[in-house]
């Protein structure tokens, strides 16, 4: 007789739905989401709410309670096998009797890597691991980028006309996009770790760079890179007392005149230039992660954008086209050095394209080869 197949792929897809409930409030941990199954009736569900609450495994097994004995746990990443801020998940599972625990992905944080696996097969657990992986990472694309590559992952965010145009010849720009476009936009922010902006366009844009959304429960970290020193303090974007990270040049002259001057939700941090004079982007992201930032929201120019496309640092471009034509004389939307062959161009692909309000967004991904 053949044992009826049991649907992996059906209850993990609903752990990842639970996952993604963490959308605006987990970072920087990792959403996490878990249901446990019990003679194919789901007896427990649950998700990571918040840094420091309980992890999603708790959750669902407070909710199975004695259900749980014996039956089956869907968790979209590894169970944790140590103390953290709460303490071990595997051995959760392994108190409360669990017989099967199927897993979307490793957890690639070092402290955890595989050793919540072990712990549960060593007590004889039936440990299953991949099923739904892609969008296991895909949900989790910010604090995988932060544990494998020290740095998070970027997304960089531009608007233009359907002609790739941002502004007119005479510097005239506000707004490309509808304010539905805007909400969409704060939505994006909402769920970053920190909006990367420039002093330049902070001052073009009289920009807050909050997350002005009603599902915002954290607000991004706000970093403004002024090389030149040309913020003082009483711009819009200080008015908000978010965190803001200053990020200068050693040479930058405001931040050697006096760190005192800013007020307390104010942080400054100093970036060594690259061999061009540009502040050496690598090196910001990498401090941006030491920070426990999982992922950049960029809204900036078009010098910055290409910079970090030159420096192959965008993970994710997100880029809003306006239904209007503004011409060949208005200025476009990146920054890159001349090329001379088709062959040098910038690849990429394409992964989302769909209508938000009157604009065309899409998403496109940097083809590496
Ligand atoms: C799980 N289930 O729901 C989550 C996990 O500081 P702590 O104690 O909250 O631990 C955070 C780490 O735990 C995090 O970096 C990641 O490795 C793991 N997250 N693990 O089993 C969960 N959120
Ligand atoms: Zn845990």
């Amino acid at each position: 007789m053949t044992k009826p197949r049991v649907n992996h792929q059906f209850y993990m897809q609903r752990a990842l739905e639970l996952a993604a409930q963490g959308r605006f409030s987990t970072h920087p941990n990792p959403m996490v989401g878990c249901v446990i199954v019990a003679n194919g009736e789901i007896v427990g569900e649950g998700w990571h709410e918040r840094a420091g609450e309980p992890h999603a495994e708790v959750h669902a097994l407070r909710q199975a309670g004695e259900r749980a004995q014996g039956a089956t746990a869907y968790v979209t990443l590894e169970p944790c096998s140590y103390f953290g801020r709460t303490p071990p998940c595997a051995d959760a599972l392994i108190n409360a009797g669990l017989k099967c625990v199927v897993v979307a992905m490793q957890d690639p944080n070092p402290q955890v890597s595989g050793e919540g696996i072990a712990r549960l097969q060593a007590q004889g657990i039936d440990v299953k691991v991949g099923v739904l992986e892609q969008d296991a990472r895909r949900l989790n694309s910010g604090f995988v980028s932060r544990m494998q590559r020290k740095r998070p992952w970027v997304r960089v965010k531009m608007a233009a006309s359907l002609d790739g145009r941002t502004a007119l010849a005479n510097g005239a720009s506000q707004w490309v996009t509808s304010s539905d476009v805007r909400n969409d936009v704060h939505r994006w922010r909402a769920q970053s770790g920190a909006i990367l902006s420039t002093a330049e366009t902070v001052l073009a844009d009289q920009a807050q760079l909050t997350a002005r959304h009603q599902q915002a429960v954290l607000q991004p970290l706000r970093v403004i890179i002024d090389s030149r020193g040309l913020l003082t303090g009483e711009e819009v974007v200080f008015s908000n007392t978010a965190p803001i990270l200053l990020v200068h040049a050693p040479d930058t002259q405001r931040s050697v005149e006096s760190a005192a001057r800013w007020p307390e939700h104010v942080q400054v941090v100093t970036v060594e230039r690259t061999q061009i004079g540009h502040i050496d982007l690598a090196e910001l992201l990498h401090t941006l992660a030491a920070r426990e930032v999982n992922s950049v929201w960029t809204e900036c120019g078009a010098q910055l954008a290409g910079a970090l496309i030159e420096a192959e640092l965008v993970d994710e471009l997100i880029v809003y086209l306006a239904p209007k034509l503004m011409g060949h004389t208005a200025h476009g939307l990146l920054q890159l050095p001349p090329f001379e062959a088709m062959s040098q161009v910038p690849e990429l692909k394409f992964t989302d394209v769909r209508l938000v309000a009157d604009a065309l967004r899409i998403v496109a991904v940097p083809h590496r080869v």
